[in-house]
């Protein structure tokens, strides 16, 4: 299922790059985006993940963020994002980027994860910038309009939606992991999100081993030297394993 030289470059290298997206998570039961059945099926990106449709509509922005931020906490790392963690102790040096929110990488035992999508467990204020107390969540669970203690503006998650620049410090340290990167593996995303799908061709144009992992091939698909068709949850530990066990040779 591995294929050696798949194994041999990863013995081989000093600096492996991961970027991961919904689909790592998608076997820990949450929806991806733009799969069948994903967010974007139910609704239209521009009805939720922007700051214009946020002041539009807040109680809809809100509902959404916080039942997804519910499901989320009801949900496990699952064997993909747990050989992600054991794997950054397999190989020399492991630098994980995620688009996704979910912090179920961190919940796996992945000490250093580059976010460059934010999180959806903080949520603060549009106007003033606090963050909002946990008890904002109970007034969002509640089907109701959470806003700031201090000054009564809207308070939003802390993800990065549409138009927005992502973290700086976040962007420019997976970008700078990316040029320097011997093999980049590329997990369980559509590849259709920029600035994020840009890093696998930073990576390329440095000479990075480029290598997918997806249920369906994603936009990058032909850029990549390897393609492997499976879920992550599977192929991960079978990766670890192939890994493990070739060391031990
Ligand atoms: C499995 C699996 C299993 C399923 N195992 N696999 C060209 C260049 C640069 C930018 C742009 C550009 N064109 C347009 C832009 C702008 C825009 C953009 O990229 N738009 C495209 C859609 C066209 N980008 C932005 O606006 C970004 N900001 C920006 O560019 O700022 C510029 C700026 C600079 C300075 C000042 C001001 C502005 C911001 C992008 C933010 C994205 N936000 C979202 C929502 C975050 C919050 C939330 O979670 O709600 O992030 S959108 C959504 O997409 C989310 C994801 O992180 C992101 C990527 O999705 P992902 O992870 O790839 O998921 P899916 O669903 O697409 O794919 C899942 C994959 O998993 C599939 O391939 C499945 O097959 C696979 N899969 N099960 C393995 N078990």
């Amino acid at each position: 299922m591995i294929p050696r030289k798949l194994i041999d470059k990863l013995r081989a290298s000093e600096r492996i790059l991961v970027l991961t997206g919904a689909g790592i998570s998608a076997e820990s039961g949450l929806a991806t985006f733009r799969d069948p059945g994903g967010h974007w099926d139910q609704y239209r990106p521009e009805d939720l993940a922007n700051e214009e449709a946020f002041r539009r509509d807040p109680k809809l922005v809100q509902g959404w963020y916080a039942a997804r931020r519910k499901a989320i906490l009801a949900a496990l790392p699952n064997p993909g994002h747990l050989a992600l963690a054991a794997l950054s102790s397999a190989v020399p040096e492991l630098t994980l980027v995620t688009q996704n929110v979910d912090r179920l990488h961190q919940r796996a035992g992945s000490e250093k994860v580059i976010e460059l999508h934010g999180n959806i467990h903080q949520f603060y204020c549009i106007e003033c910038g606090l963050e909002a107390p946990e008890s904002a969540f109970s007034v969002m669970d509640a089907g109701k309009v959470a806003s700031c203690a201090n000054c009564g503006g809207l308070i939003r998650p802390a993800v990065v939606w549409f138009g927005e620049a992502l973290p700086k410090q976040a962007l420019d340290e997976a970008w700078a992991r990316a040029e320097v990167a011997d093999v980049l593996l590329s997990i369980g995303t559509s590849g259709l999100v920029y600035p994020a799908a840009h890093l696998p061709m930073v990576a390329k144009r440095r000479g990075a081993f480029l290598v997918e992992i997806n249920v369906t091939p994603s936009a990058l698909a032909n850029e990549m030297d390897l393609v492997l068709g499976g879920k992550a949850g599977e192929v991960l530990p079978a990766l670890l394993a192939a890994l493990q066990t070739h060391k031990n040779v």
